[in-house]
């Protein structure tokens, strides 16, 4: 069987609530750019599936090693592409997307060099040339693709939300009728981004078109595996809030006018649509892929009846362009193609002096789109002077002050998350912001953390600030996926795109109580990935001046906020003022010592200071504040001073961040050390609840002196 039962009943066209509405006139599609595009697309994929195919023959540097071909998929996406004209439109796509970019204006020698590797194009030669991307100011754009199926809706639907507040808080007009378009394949409607982005895009109305390219097969998978009975439009008829059209995208008329209508309605303010359309994969899955074993010629044959370019042309000829002008399209592609293809692979290969660069922001160097601009971040400014005598003020209230100091002073400031806004958040970290500053800029999310992530992603390509809570450290397991691609997106896109957002996580012990779920650190795994800042306060004056580094910049920022320092005394510290900056990578020396060099962060820092105070004069103690970038310079210089180091923390002790500063010092300071480098860390087991239990397994302040004593007398 070729394809899931619903396939072949081609057009449910307007599913249930929209069948009542009168149909739309088809709307004025330029066939002239659709025909081009769509030959252009498949121009392209002939090109690299014939090389491919004589590999033995040609030269290796004109392989491409990640080929997928949109065969098949193409003409629907010309359609779709050549309706979206607003400049504030984006479009979040996946792998089978070429000919969507195509037709938004993706240049023919990007599409060829990317795939091949050259210099310049998406990526500058860093990632695959079918996860593209394409910045376009002034125009629609494409944001990052990923690799991870499903990982495109949430970014889109934080475009969608941005689309709202620059039109309605931010008073740009320019915004008024744009939307957020999401490309996905049948098989990506089982992923935990689909469901996340459909709940936000129905919650909130957002102005979001999903586009569902149903080919029948994920790889090797068939649809009703993805979505029972194997039609997604149907399944969802019922769902709030969604316009729903199904229908065949290989037929010219029944496409323009499902995906004019939807667009349109879209537009125009009626909330979001989903739209599927049935396609046929023309080739294989991918280069490598020879669908053996799960797809017989007749099914291959039976789908190869169902390609859309006889049928646009049959549509298009004569009754809209002529045999004459239809010759002079397929003239000017082949010339266009032969173009694009000489000068792709003229592009040289990228330099490799190169590839360390935009792992993070280059002050010099702004990424094309997405965060806050130079200007902007110079005009907040920010002092790294503490007021004088500020009233001493707790963690909690602290993070919420610089919060509410900077809803005020930057309107391009969001925050938000689960029970964040009506309640102020379970740790009321963020009370009272919501009351001040309204439901746009301070609001609840919808229960998925991916949800909370991709979104945020979306928002700051789309110029805003956006700071999310991840209610519990542990519960950002479900953003991971969102966390780590928000991390290389500038690398990856060769600085064209980048996405700082700021994630507030409370996490670790609680006063006197823990638990496996509630009490996580863990900081070491963004300390581990790409591209992020990682604070780590262990007081409020501290958490002022981090998060507001963090607000004022331009690298994505995941800050701790320890549990037992929200509200206790150990946490409070003079409040240091509404401008105050702390850098990243500046640690603070908080006892001066001759014999032994203590490192540490978090709530670890204030058991390790009483301790540290049995041997006065002696231990030399550094909160690191931030650990990713981590104050290098002053551990060493510590270390070569007292030639000891003890690290401390609450994270489990193997390949905790206390390996990391273990390493570095024993090869940077090896010939100052008088005795081994030592950690004191949690020994690798979860957090447990009870408290004679949560309190054998965390270092206290006897564990940390008996552990100083014991270097001491080495
Ligand atoms: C999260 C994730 N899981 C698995 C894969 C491997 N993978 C790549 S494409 C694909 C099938 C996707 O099918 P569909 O969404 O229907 O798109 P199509 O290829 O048919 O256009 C899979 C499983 C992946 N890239 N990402």
């Amino acid at each position: 069987m070729a394809s899931p039962p619903s396939r072949s009943s081609s057009s449910v066209s307007s599913v249930r609530k929209t069948a009542t509405r009168r149909a739309r006139p088809q709307s004025s599609v330029d066939w002239r750019r659709v025909a081009y595009h769509t030959l252009v697309s498949r121009a392209l994929d002939d090109v690299e599936e014939e090389t491919n195919r004589n590999r033995a023959k040609v030269p290796k540097e004109h392989l491409v090693l990640y080929q997928f071909s949109a065969r098949g998929h193409d003409m629907a996406q010309a359609v779709l592409g050549s309706l979206l004209n607003h400049r504030h439109d984006a479009a979040s796509a996946y792998y089978r997307s070429r000919p969507l970019l195509l037709a938004m204006g993706l240049p023919i020698d990007d599409a060829l060099g990317s795939p091949l590797g050259r210099a310049g194009g998406f990526s500058d030669g860093r990632d695959i040339g079918v996860v593209c991307n394409l910045p376009n100011r002034g125009g629609p754009i494409v944001l990052p693709m990923s690799g991870d199926v499903g990982s495109q809706y949430t970014p889109a639907a934080g475009w969608a939300q941005s689309i709202l507040y620059h039109r309605d808080v931010l008073r740009d007009d320019a915004y008024d009728g744009a939307i957020a378009v999401v490309l996905g394949g049948e098989g990506s409607v089982a992923t935990n981004g689909f469901w996340s982005s459909l709940t936000m895009a129905t919650t909130l109305q957002l102005p979001m078109l999903f586009y569902i390219e149903d080919n029948g097969l994920g790889i090797s998978v068939r649809g009703d595996m993805q979505t029972p009975g194997g039609n997604i439009a149907r399944n969802l008829a019922s769902f709030g809030n969604l316009i729903v059209h199904d229908g065949d995208g290989t037929d010219p008329e029944e496409t323009a006018r499902l995906l004019s209508d939807a667009v349109a309605r879209v537009r125009e303010g009626h909330g979001p649509a989903l739209v599927r359309l049935t396609v046929p994969r023309l080739s294989s899955h991918s280069g490598p892929d020879n669908q053996r074993g799960y797809r017989t010629d007749a099914e291959i044959e039976q789908d190869a009846r169902r390609d859309p370019l006889p049928k646009l042309k049959a549509h298009l000829v004569p009754a809209m362009v002529s045999q004459d002008e239809w010759r002079q399209i397929e003239t000017e592609v082949s010339r266009d193609v032969e173009a694009g293809l000489s000068a792709a692979r003229a592009r040289p290969a990228p330099d490799p002096a190169g590839v360390k660069r935009f792992v993070f922001a280059e002050t010099d160097a702004p990424a094309q789109i997405g965060g806050l601009s130079r200007r902007e971040i110079d005009a907040l400014g920010g002092t790294g002077t503490p007021l004088q005598a500020g009233e001493p003020l707790r963690l909690a209230e602290a993070v919420r002050r610089t919060l509410a100091h900077e809803l005020r002073v930057n309107p391009k400031v969001l925050v938000f998350g689960e029970d964040v806004g009506r309640k102020g958040g379970v740790h009321l970290v963020t009370e009272g912001l919501q009351r001040e500053f309204g439901d746009r800029r301070v609001f609840d999310t919808s229960l998925s953390e991916e949800g909370i992530i991709g979104r945020s992603v979306g928002m700051a390509i789309a110029g805003l600030m956006p700071v999310a809570e991840i209610q519990f450290r542990k519960y950002a397991d479900p953003a991971h996926e969102q966390l780590n691609n928000c991390g290389t997106l500038r690398w990856r896109t060769a600085n064209r795109f980048a996405a700082p957002i700021v994630v507030r996580m409370p996490g670790g012990f609680g006063k006197d109580v823990g638990d496996p779920w509630h009490s996580l650190s863990g900081e070491v795994q963004w300390a581990h990935a790409y591209g992020w800042q990682v604070a780590y306060p262990s007081n409020a004056a501290d958490a002022v001046g981090l998060l507001r580094s963090a607000m004022r910049g331009q690298n994505p920022t995941v800050f701790f906020e320890h549990r037992s320092l929200l509200m206790t005394s150990d946490g409070s510290a003079p409040y240091p003022g509404d401008e105050y900056v702390i850098p990243f990578g500046r640690g603070t020396t908080l006892r001066e010592g001759t014999d032994l060099t203590l490192v540490t962060w978090g709530a670890m820092v204030h058991r390790v200071l009483s301790a540290a105070d049995r041997f006065p004069g002696r231990v030399e103690v550094i909160d690191l504040r931030s650990i990713a970038p981590w104050d290098r310079a002053r551990v060493l210089d510590s270390v070569r001073k007292t030639g000891r180091c003890l690290v401390v923390h609450e994270d489990n002790v193997t390949a905790g961040f206390g390996a990391e500063i273990a390493a570095t010092v024993a090869k940077e300071a090896f010939w100052h050390l008088d005795a081994p480098v030592d950690r004191l860390a949690v020994e690798d087991v979860p957090m447990p609840y009870h408290p004679v239990l949560l309190n054998a397994v965390l270092p206290d302040e006897n564990r940390v002196a008996a552990r100083i004593e014991s270097l001491l007398s080495a």
